[in-house]
Protein backbone atom coordinates (compact mmCIF):
# COMPACT_ATOMS: atom_id res chain seq x y z
CA UNK A 1 0.00 0.00 0.00
CA UNK A 2 2.82 2.38 0.84
CA UNK A 3 4.51 1.90 -2.50
CA UNK A 4 1.24 2.42 -4.32
CA UNK A 5 0.56 5.56 -2.28
CA UNK A 6 3.98 6.81 -3.34
CA UNK A 7 3.25 6.39 -7.01
CA UNK A 8 -0.12 8.10 -6.65
CA UNK A 9 1.68 11.04 -5.02
CA UNK A 10 4.17 11.18 -7.92
CA UNK A 11 1.38 11.16 -10.48
CA UNK A 12 -0.41 13.88 -8.53
CA UNK A 13 2.73 15.99 -8.48
CA UNK A 14 3.04 15.73 -12.25
CA UNK A 15 -0.59 16.71 -12.74
CA UNK A 16 -0.20 19.75 -10.51
CA UNK A 17 2.07 21.23 -13.17
CA UNK A 18 -0.77 21.14 -15.68
CA UNK A 19 -4.05 23.04 -15.49
CA UNK A 20 -6.06 24.15 -12.46
CA UNK A 21 -8.77 21.71 -13.55
CA UNK A 22 -6.39 18.77 -13.39
CA UNK A 23 -4.99 20.12 -10.17
CA UNK A 24 -8.43 19.88 -8.58
CA UNK A 25 -8.96 16.40 -9.95
CA UNK A 26 -5.61 15.22 -8.61
CA UNK A 27 -6.24 16.67 -5.17
CA UNK A 28 -9.60 14.94 -4.97
CA UNK A 29 -8.14 11.61 -6.03
CA UNK A 30 -5.41 11.85 -3.42
CA UNK A 31 -7.89 12.88 -0.72
CA UNK A 32 -10.35 10.07 -1.27
CA UNK A 33 -7.39 7.69 -0.89
CA UNK A 34 -7.10 8.98 2.68
CA UNK A 35 -10.46 7.41 3.63
CA UNK A 36 -9.42 3.87 4.54
CA UNK A 37 -10.88 0.88 6.31
CA UNK A 38 -9.48 -2.08 8.18
CA UNK A 39 -11.18 -5.15 9.63
CA UNK A 40 -9.13 -4.87 12.80
CA UNK A 41 -9.42 -2.44 15.72
CA UNK A 42 -5.67 -1.96 15.36
CA UNK A 43 -6.28 -0.54 11.85
CA UNK A 44 -3.86 -3.02 10.26
CA UNK A 45 -3.69 -3.55 6.47
CA UNK A 46 -5.88 -0.57 5.61
CA UNK A 47 -7.50 -0.45 2.18
CA UNK A 48 -9.19 2.41 0.35
CA UNK A 49 -12.87 2.62 1.28
CA UNK A 50 -13.70 4.21 -2.06
CA UNK A 51 -14.80 1.42 -4.38
CA UNK A 52 -14.31 -1.18 -1.65
CA UNK A 53 -16.65 -4.00 -0.63
CA UNK A 54 -17.19 -4.43 3.10
CA UNK A 55 -19.17 -6.52 5.54
CA UNK A 56 -19.39 -7.16 9.26
CA UNK A 57 -17.45 -4.86 11.57
CA UNK A 58 -15.21 -2.34 9.86
CA UNK A 59 -12.86 0.35 11.14
CA UNK A 60 -12.95 3.43 8.93
CA UNK A 61 -10.55 6.33 9.39
CA UNK A 62 -9.40 9.52 7.77
CA UNK A 63 -5.61 9.36 7.40
CA UNK A 64 -4.95 12.60 5.50
CA UNK A 65 -3.94 16.01 6.81
CA UNK A 66 -6.33 17.82 9.17
CA UNK A 67 -6.35 21.10 11.02
CA UNK A 68 -9.21 20.78 13.48
CA UNK A 69 -11.88 18.12 13.43
CA UNK A 70 -13.26 15.53 11.04
CA UNK A 71 -17.01 15.11 10.72
CA UNK A 72 -18.34 11.84 9.28
CA UNK A 73 -21.83 11.52 7.75
CA UNK A 74 -23.10 8.25 6.37
CA UNK A 75 -25.49 8.29 3.41
CA UNK A 76 -25.74 12.06 3.55
CA UNK A 77 -28.30 14.30 1.94
CA UNK A 78 -26.16 17.09 0.44
CA UNK A 79 -27.79 20.31 -0.73
CA UNK A 80 -25.68 23.10 -2.25
CA UNK A 81 -22.51 21.52 -0.86
CA UNK A 82 -23.89 21.36 2.71
CA UNK A 83 -24.79 18.13 4.55
CA UNK A 84 -28.45 18.41 5.56
CA UNK A 85 -28.92 14.97 7.13
CA UNK A 86 -27.31 11.55 7.42
CA UNK A 87 -28.17 8.08 8.67
CA UNK A 88 -25.18 8.19 11.06
CA UNK A 89 -22.96 11.05 12.18
CA UNK A 90 -19.78 11.28 14.23
CA UNK A 91 -17.18 13.96 14.88
CA UNK A 92 -13.55 13.31 15.83
CA UNK A 93 -11.45 16.17 17.16
CA UNK A 94 -8.10 14.39 17.51
CA UNK A 95 -6.04 11.90 15.53
CA UNK A 96 -6.71 9.03 14.87
CA UNK A 97 -9.88 10.16 13.12
CA UNK A 98 -12.11 7.08 13.45
CA UNK A 99 -15.62 6.80 12.01
CA UNK A 100 -16.97 5.28 15.24
CA UNK A 101 -14.63 6.88 17.74
CA UNK A 102 -11.46 5.83 19.50
CA UNK A 103 -11.26 3.92 22.77
CA UNK A 104 -9.02 5.17 25.63
CA UNK A 105 -6.51 2.46 24.73
CA UNK A 106 -6.19 3.93 21.23
CA UNK A 107 -8.06 1.12 19.45
CA UNK A 108 -10.72 2.03 16.94
CA UNK A 109 -14.37 1.32 17.72
CA UNK A 110 -16.19 -0.87 15.24
CA UNK A 111 -18.83 0.26 12.81
CA UNK A 112 -21.24 -2.64 12.20
CA UNK A 113 -22.16 -2.67 8.50
CA UNK A 114 -25.01 -5.06 9.30
CA UNK A 115 -26.87 -1.91 10.31
CA UNK A 116 -26.91 -1.02 6.60
CA UNK A 117 -28.70 -2.63 3.72
CA UNK A 118 -26.58 -4.49 1.19
CA UNK A 119 -25.67 -2.33 -1.79
CA UNK A 120 -23.97 0.97 -2.49
CA UNK A 121 -23.54 3.51 0.30
CA UNK A 122 -21.80 6.87 0.58
CA UNK A 123 -19.70 8.35 3.33
CA UNK A 124 -19.19 12.12 3.45
CA UNK A 125 -16.45 13.75 5.49
CA UNK A 126 -15.91 17.38 6.41
CA UNK A 127 -12.19 17.63 6.99
CA UNK A 128 -10.98 20.65 8.95
CA UNK A 129 -8.63 23.01 7.17
CA UNK A 130 -6.86 25.80 9.03
CA UNK A 131 -8.13 29.22 8.00
CA UNK A 132 -10.52 27.85 5.38
CA UNK A 133 -13.85 26.14 5.42
CA UNK A 134 -13.77 22.36 5.89
CA UNK A 135 -13.16 20.30 2.79
CA UNK A 136 -15.98 17.97 1.73
CA UNK A 137 -15.03 14.42 0.74
CA UNK A 138 -17.55 11.84 -0.49
CA UNK A 139 -16.65 8.22 -1.16
CA UNK A 140 -18.85 5.34 -2.32
CA UNK A 141 -18.51 1.74 -1.20
CA UNK A 142 -20.43 -1.51 -1.30
CA UNK A 143 -21.92 -3.28 1.72
CA UNK A 144 -22.42 -6.96 1.30
CA UNK A 145 -23.38 -9.02 4.32
CA UNK A 146 -25.76 -11.48 2.70
CA UNK A 147 -23.80 -14.40 1.25
CA UNK A 148 -26.30 -14.69 -1.53
CA UNK A 149 -28.91 -12.22 -2.66
CA UNK A 150 -31.88 -14.53 -3.13
CA UNK A 151 -34.24 -13.91 -5.98
CA UNK A 152 -37.79 -12.92 -4.97
CA UNK A 153 -39.64 -16.03 -3.92
CA UNK A 154 -36.47 -18.14 -3.83
CA UNK A 155 -36.45 -20.92 -1.22
CA UNK A 156 -34.32 -20.34 1.88
CA UNK A 157 -30.72 -21.50 1.68
CA UNK A 158 -29.16 -24.10 3.95
CA UNK A 159 -25.51 -23.84 4.96
CA UNK A 160 -23.54 -27.01 4.23
CA UNK A 161 -20.05 -25.76 5.12
CA UNK A 162 -18.96 -22.63 6.96
CA UNK A 163 -15.24 -22.61 7.71
CA UNK A 164 -13.12 -19.69 8.96
CA UNK A 165 -10.06 -21.80 9.96
CA UNK A 166 -9.50 -19.42 12.90
CA UNK A 167 -9.11 -22.13 15.54
CA UNK A 168 -6.32 -23.93 13.70
CA UNK A 169 -2.71 -23.84 14.87
CA UNK A 170 -0.28 -22.22 12.43
CA UNK A 171 1.45 -24.86 10.35
CA UNK A 172 0.71 -27.64 7.86
CA UNK A 173 -2.90 -28.47 6.98
CA UNK A 174 -3.59 -32.06 8.06
CA UNK A 175 -6.16 -34.26 6.30
CA UNK A 176 -8.00 -34.62 9.63
CA UNK A 177 -8.38 -30.89 10.23
CA UNK A 178 -9.34 -30.17 6.61
CA UNK A 179 -11.91 -32.95 6.57
CA UNK A 180 -13.43 -31.79 9.86
CA UNK A 181 -13.87 -28.24 8.60
CA UNK A 182 -14.56 -28.61 4.88
CA UNK A 183 -15.84 -32.16 4.51
CA UNK A 184 -14.76 -35.69 3.66
CA UNK A 185 -11.83 -35.67 1.26
CA UNK A 186 -8.46 -37.25 0.60
CA UNK A 187 -6.96 -38.82 3.75
CA UNK A 188 -3.43 -38.86 2.35
CA UNK A 189 -1.12 -36.25 3.89
CA UNK A 190 0.73 -35.97 0.57
CA UNK A 191 -2.37 -34.47 -1.07
CA UNK A 192 -2.04 -31.44 1.24
CA UNK A 193 1.60 -30.61 0.50
CA UNK A 194 2.16 -26.86 0.34
CA UNK A 195 -1.00 -26.02 2.35
CA UNK A 196 -0.61 -24.27 5.71
CA UNK A 197 -2.77 -22.48 8.23
CA UNK A 198 -1.32 -18.96 8.16
CA UNK A 199 -2.09 -15.70 9.95
CA UNK A 200 -4.78 -13.62 8.29
CA UNK A 201 -3.22 -10.44 6.86
CA UNK A 202 -6.41 -8.58 7.82
CA UNK A 203 -5.46 -8.63 11.50
CA UNK A 204 -6.64 -11.76 13.30
CA UNK A 205 -7.55 -15.38 12.71
CA UNK A 206 -6.19 -17.90 10.24
CA UNK A 207 -6.52 -18.68 6.55
CA UNK A 208 -5.48 -21.61 4.37
CA UNK A 209 -2.38 -20.63 2.40
CA UNK A 210 -1.41 -22.64 -0.68
CA UNK A 211 2.18 -22.29 -1.81
CA UNK A 212 2.58 -22.08 -5.58
CA UNK A 213 6.30 -22.52 -6.11
CA UNK A 214 8.32 -20.84 -8.85
CA UNK A 215 8.54 -22.89 -12.06
CA UNK A 216 5.96 -25.45 -10.91
CA UNK A 217 2.47 -26.24 -12.16
CA UNK A 218 -0.06 -28.96 -11.33
CA UNK A 219 1.73 -31.72 -13.27
CA UNK A 220 5.04 -30.98 -11.49
CA UNK A 221 5.96 -33.09 -8.49
CA UNK A 222 6.36 -32.29 -4.82
CA UNK A 223 5.52 -29.36 -2.59
CA UNK A 224 4.46 -26.16 -4.36
CA UNK A 225 2.66 -27.74 -7.32
CA UNK A 226 -0.76 -26.90 -5.88
CA UNK A 227 -3.61 -29.17 -4.81
CA UNK A 228 -6.85 -30.79 -5.92
CA UNK A 229 -9.06 -32.04 -3.08
CA UNK A 230 -12.47 -33.48 -3.93
CA UNK A 231 -14.93 -32.96 -1.09
CA UNK A 232 -18.11 -35.04 -1.09
CA UNK A 233 -21.15 -32.91 -0.25
CA UNK A 234 -23.64 -34.30 2.30
CA UNK A 235 -26.13 -35.11 -0.49
CA UNK A 236 -27.03 -34.38 -4.12
CA UNK A 237 -28.57 -31.01 -4.94
CA UNK A 238 -29.90 -29.04 -7.90
CA UNK A 239 -29.08 -25.57 -6.49
CA UNK A 240 -25.91 -24.74 -4.60
CA UNK A 241 -23.45 -21.89 -4.08
CA UNK A 242 -19.77 -21.70 -3.14
CA UNK A 243 -18.33 -18.50 -1.66
CA UNK A 244 -14.96 -17.62 -0.16
CA UNK A 245 -12.45 -14.87 0.46
CA UNK A 246 -9.38 -14.98 -1.75
CA UNK A 247 -6.04 -13.17 -1.77
CA UNK A 248 -3.05 -13.57 -4.08
CA UNK A 249 0.31 -12.79 -2.46
CA UNK A 250 1.93 -9.41 -3.00
CA UNK A 251 3.64 -9.36 -6.41
CA UNK A 252 1.95 -12.62 -7.44
CA UNK A 253 3.00 -13.72 -10.93
CA UNK A 254 -0.31 -14.43 -12.64
CA UNK A 255 1.49 -16.03 -15.63
CA UNK A 256 -0.87 -17.97 -17.93
CA UNK A 257 -3.38 -18.83 -15.23
CA UNK A 258 -4.61 -21.35 -12.71
CA UNK A 259 -7.55 -23.00 -11.00
CA UNK A 260 -9.52 -22.02 -7.91
CA UNK A 261 -12.24 -23.86 -5.99
CA UNK A 262 -15.76 -24.47 -7.28
CA UNK A 263 -18.59 -27.01 -7.34
CA UNK A 264 -19.20 -29.98 -9.62
CA UNK A 265 -21.61 -32.85 -10.09
CA UNK A 266 -21.35 -36.41 -11.34
CA UNK A 267 -23.78 -39.29 -11.76
CA UNK A 268 -23.44 -42.17 -9.27
CA UNK A 269 -20.43 -44.30 -10.23
CA UNK A 270 -18.65 -41.52 -12.15
CA UNK A 271 -15.42 -40.30 -10.49
CA UNK A 272 -15.67 -36.60 -9.61
CA UNK A 273 -12.49 -35.76 -11.53
CA UNK A 274 -14.10 -36.95 -14.80
CA UNK A 275 -15.65 -33.65 -15.97
CA UNK A 276 -12.28 -31.85 -15.69
CA UNK A 277 -8.89 -31.92 -17.38
CA UNK A 278 -10.26 -32.69 -20.85
CA UNK A 279 -12.50 -35.51 -19.57
CA UNK A 280 -16.05 -36.45 -20.55
CA UNK A 281 -19.10 -34.37 -19.62
CA UNK A 282 -21.53 -37.17 -20.51
CA UNK A 283 -22.17 -37.90 -16.82
CA UNK A 284 -20.93 -34.80 -15.07
CA UNK A 285 -20.13 -31.10 -15.11
CA UNK A 286 -17.79 -28.81 -13.18
CA UNK A 287 -17.65 -25.08 -12.43
CA UNK A 288 -14.36 -24.06 -10.93
CA UNK A 289 -13.04 -20.52 -10.89
CA UNK A 290 -9.88 -19.56 -12.80
CA UNK A 291 -7.57 -16.66 -13.20
CA UNK A 292 -6.24 -16.38 -16.74
CA UNK A 293 -3.28 -14.40 -17.98
CA UNK A 294 -2.62 -12.75 -21.34
CA UNK A 295 -0.12 -15.42 -22.38
CA UNK A 296 -3.04 -17.88 -22.44
CA UNK A 297 -5.86 -15.60 -23.64
CA UNK A 298 -5.57 -12.16 -25.19
CA UNK A 299 -8.74 -10.96 -23.45
CA UNK A 300 -7.01 -11.48 -20.08
CA UNK A 301 -4.57 -8.68 -20.89
CA UNK A 302 -7.06 -6.12 -22.16
CA UNK A 303 -6.84 -2.76 -20.48
CA UNK A 304 -3.33 -3.51 -19.31
CA UNK A 305 -4.56 -6.14 -16.85
CA UNK A 306 -2.30 -8.98 -15.70
CA UNK A 307 -5.19 -11.45 -15.40
CA UNK A 308 -8.94 -11.92 -15.62
CA UNK A 309 -11.36 -14.05 -13.59
CA UNK A 310 -13.56 -16.61 -15.35
CA UNK A 311 -15.86 -19.47 -14.43
CA UNK A 312 -14.21 -22.50 -16.01
CA UNK A 313 -17.23 -24.54 -16.98
CA UNK A 314 -17.37 -28.15 -18.12
CA UNK A 315 -20.90 -28.81 -19.34
CA UNK A 316 -22.90 -31.10 -21.61
CA UNK A 317 -23.11 -28.52 -24.38
CA UNK A 318 -19.40 -27.71 -24.69
CA UNK A 319 -18.03 -28.34 -28.15
CA UNK A 320 -14.42 -29.28 -27.41
CA UNK A 321 -12.78 -31.47 -24.80
CA UNK A 322 -11.83 -28.44 -22.68
CA UNK A 323 -14.28 -26.42 -20.61
CA UNK A 324 -15.52 -22.96 -21.59
CA UNK A 325 -14.39 -19.68 -20.04
CA UNK A 326 -17.37 -17.68 -18.80
CA UNK A 327 -15.81 -14.25 -18.45
CA UNK A 328 -16.22 -12.14 -15.33
CA UNK A 329 -14.64 -9.07 -16.99
CA UNK A 330 -12.86 -8.37 -13.73
CA UNK A 331 -9.22 -8.92 -12.76
CA UNK A 332 -7.86 -10.10 -9.44
CA UNK A 333 -5.55 -7.65 -7.70
CA UNK A 334 -2.51 -9.10 -5.94
CA UNK A 335 -2.21 -8.46 -2.20
CA UNK A 336 -5.91 -7.60 -1.96
CA UNK A 337 -8.72 -9.63 -0.41
CA UNK A 338 -11.51 -10.46 -2.83
CA UNK A 339 -14.82 -12.11 -2.02
CA UNK A 340 -16.00 -14.46 -4.76
CA UNK A 341 -19.17 -16.45 -5.08
CA UNK A 342 -20.67 -18.78 -7.67
CA UNK A 343 -24.19 -20.25 -7.68
CA UNK A 344 -25.28 -23.14 -9.88
CA UNK A 345 -28.86 -24.21 -10.57
CA UNK A 346 -29.15 -27.39 -12.59
CA UNK A 347 -31.00 -27.39 -15.89
CA UNK A 348 -33.95 -29.56 -16.83
CA UNK A 349 -32.10 -32.57 -18.29
CA UNK A 350 -31.57 -31.95 -22.00
CA UNK A 351 -32.87 -28.37 -21.89
CA UNK A 352 -30.62 -25.30 -21.73
CA UNK A 353 -32.32 -23.60 -18.76
CA UNK A 354 -29.66 -23.98 -16.05
CA UNK A 355 -28.50 -20.92 -14.14
CA UNK A 356 -25.01 -19.67 -13.42
CA UNK A 357 -24.54 -16.62 -11.24
CA UNK A 358 -21.24 -15.16 -10.03
CA UNK A 359 -20.20 -12.21 -7.89
CA UNK A 360 -16.88 -10.62 -7.05
CA UNK A 361 -16.62 -8.11 -4.21
CA UNK A 362 -20.37 -7.70 -4.17
CA UNK A 363 -20.72 -7.05 -7.88
CA UNK A 364 -22.69 -9.54 -9.96
CA UNK A 365 -20.51 -10.43 -12.95
CA UNK A 366 -22.28 -13.47 -14.43
CA UNK A 367 -26.05 -13.93 -14.73
CA UNK A 368 -26.82 -16.73 -17.15
CA UNK A 369 -29.98 -18.80 -17.42
CA UNK A 370 -29.19 -20.79 -20.57
CA UNK A 371 -26.68 -23.33 -19.29
CA UNK A 372 -26.96 -26.99 -20.23
CA UNK A 373 -25.02 -28.60 -17.39
CA UNK A 374 -26.47 -32.09 -17.95
CA UNK A 375 -28.32 -34.36 -20.31
CA UNK A 376 -28.23 -37.22 -17.79
CA UNK A 377 -30.97 -36.81 -15.10
CA UNK A 378 -28.74 -38.72 -12.65
CA UNK A 379 -26.31 -35.76 -12.61
CA UNK A 380 -26.70 -33.24 -9.78
CA UNK A 381 -24.37 -31.11 -7.61
CA UNK A 382 -22.36 -33.61 -5.59
CA UNK A 383 -18.85 -32.29 -4.83
CA UNK A 384 -16.86 -29.26 -3.83
CA UNK A 385 -13.55 -29.18 -5.67
CA UNK A 386 -10.77 -27.42 -3.73
CA UNK A 387 -8.46 -26.80 -6.71
CA UNK A 388 -5.64 -24.33 -6.19
CA UNK A 389 -2.88 -24.66 -8.74
CA UNK A 390 -1.21 -23.23 -11.84
CA UNK A 391 -2.29 -24.92 -15.07
CA UNK A 392 -2.97 -25.88 -17.77
CA UNK A 393 -1.11 -28.94 -18.79
CA UNK A 394 2.38 -27.63 -19.52
CA UNK A 395 5.20 -25.67 -17.94
CA UNK A 396 3.98 -22.62 -19.90
CA UNK A 397 1.52 -22.18 -17.00
CA UNK A 398 4.29 -21.98 -14.40
CA UNK A 399 5.64 -18.66 -13.12
CA UNK A 400 9.29 -17.70 -12.60
CA UNK A 401 8.28 -16.24 -9.24
CA UNK A 402 7.26 -17.90 -5.99
CA UNK A 403 3.82 -17.03 -4.67
CA UNK A 404 0.83 -18.20 -2.72
CA UNK A 405 -2.96 -17.99 -2.55
CA UNK A 406 -4.85 -17.38 0.72
CA UNK A 407 -8.42 -18.65 1.09
CA UNK A 408 -10.73 -17.93 4.03
CA UNK A 409 -14.37 -17.89 5.11
CA UNK A 410 -15.47 -20.75 2.89
CA UNK A 411 -19.24 -20.98 2.70
CA UNK A 412 -21.12 -23.69 0.82
CA UNK A 413 -24.90 -23.51 0.75
CA UNK A 414 -27.79 -25.17 -1.03
CA UNK A 415 -31.52 -24.75 -1.44
CA1 LIG B 1 -10.20 -16.96 9.00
Amino acid sequence: MKNRGGSIALVSTALLLLTPFLQTMAAEAASSDSVVYSISAGRTSPEKLSGGSVRGDIYVAWTGPVSGSVYFALDPVIVDGAIKSASYEHTERYRPYDLSGTSPSGAAAAYDTRDLSDGTHRLALLVGRDGTSPELQVVSFEVRNATVTPAPGAPPRTTMVSADFDDQAAGPVSPKSFNEQVGPSNGDTGAYQGMTYAADTRGSGKVIRTHLAANKYIDSSGEGRGNVLMVKLPGSYDSACAAYDLRFSDGFGFSAGGKLPGLLGVAPGTPPSTPEGGGSTEHGWSGRLMWLGPTAYRFAGEGGNSNMAVTYLYHARQTGIWGDNIQWHRPFVADRWHHVEQCFIMNTPGRADGKLEAWIDGQMVVDRSDVLYRDDPAVHITHFDWSVFRGGGSSLWASPTDGYVDIDNLHLSRS
